[in-house]
């Protein structure tokens, strides 16, 4: 718990109460301390207690700050109004965006009652928050790859559609189809097949820039929407993908046999006026570099 408070005695009475419960107390003498500790312990402060009175920058001054700051705005805060002014300092605390409030003097038991319910929310809270973080994740991305998954695929590229229309510059994609993927199954087992597409998505994200969103489009095929790209550029971005893969070979099986493995990729255009049908397009392209031979990056006509 975070005390901010002109007043020692104050935050050395706030402080014992909290130490035998054994709360940890962190101390700030004024407003401006109060937010830059508040900034940088974020993570370990389960609630603030903040005096309203204070020379420089006052308790509702000081709340504001912490409230502008996403990584402080969370952390709920008790307000300690003095006894005179109570009703007032208790508005204004609310409509700043404090929690809670107690007017000193204050009961112990009623302080630590206040700062334990505000703990327990404040724990609660950060639970969900991290829930939530993992489950946005996991609904973002293939878990076997680290690549973005098929639903972020489609996200994505009307994004970039809506991009291409809007300034009138075209995107290419690139459709990856991993060569004989079958046989790796086949001749090694699943687990190693499983190993090849990390193999693979290793590769792209050295090959490909960053800005250019590498996905797992499903089972061995991968894409790439390369913005502001053309034909040339996004068959130039598959070449770079099979350099990296012709240059590290993988071991594979209780052997370690050598293989390097290889992808097909077909690149199509999407214009402003022609978009609809580009996974399609990308897809007829990448078939074409199969029957050409494999290990080849074929753009459309
Ligand atoms: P081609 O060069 O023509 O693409 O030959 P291929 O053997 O790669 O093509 P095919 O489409 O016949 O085989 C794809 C195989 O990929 C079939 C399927 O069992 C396997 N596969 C799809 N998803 C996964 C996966 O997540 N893990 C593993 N281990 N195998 C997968
Ligand atoms: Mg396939
Ligand atoms: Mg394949």
């Amino acid at each position: 718990v975070l005390v901010i408070d002109d007043d020692a005695a104050m935050r050395a009475l706030a402080k014992r109460w909290l130490e035998s419960k054994k709360i940890h107390c962190l101390e700030a003498k004024n407003g401006e301390e109060g937010v830059t500790l508040a900034a940088e312990r974020h993570e370990d402060i389960d609630a603030i207690v903040c005096d309203v009175m204070m020379p420089v920058m006052d308790g509702f001054a000081t709340i504001a700050e912490l409230k502008k700051n996403p990584d402080t705005a969370m952390i709920p805060v008790i307000v300690l109004t003095a006894h005179a002014n109570t009703e007032g300092d208790v508005v204004k605390g609310v409509e700043v965006g404090a929690l809670d409030h107690l007017a000193k003097p204050f009961s112990g038991p009623v302080f630590l009652a206040k700062v334990n319910a505000a703990c327990t929310r404040s724990r609660a809270e950060r639970g969900l928050r991290k829930k939530l973080i993992l489950a946005e994740e996991t609904a973002r991305i293939d878990a076997l790859t680290g690549l973005l998954n098929r639903r972020s695929f489609d996200q994505r590229l009307r994004e970039e559609i809506a991009f291409t229309k809007r300034h009138k510059t075209p995107f290419a994609l690139l459709l990856l189809d991993v060569d004989r993927f079958k046989s790796v199954n086949d001749t090694f087992g699943h687990e190693e097949g499983d190993r090849v597409l990390q193999h693979v998505a290793a590769a792209m994200r050295a090959a490909i820039r960053e800005e250019d969103a590498c996905f797992r489009y499903g089972g061995e095929e991968f894409a790439v929407i390369l913005r502001a790209t053309d034909l040339a550029g996004g068959v130039r971005a598959g070449d770079r993908l099979l350099g990296v893969l012709v240059g590290r070979p993988t071991l594979l099986g209780p052997e370690r046999e050598v293989r390097t493995i290889t992808v097909s990729g077909g690149v199509a255009l999407g214009t402003d006026e022609r978009f609809d049908d580009i996974v399609t397009r990308a897809d007829a392209a990448m078939y074409r570099a199969k029957e050409a031979g494999r290990a080849r990056i074929v753009g459309e006509d």
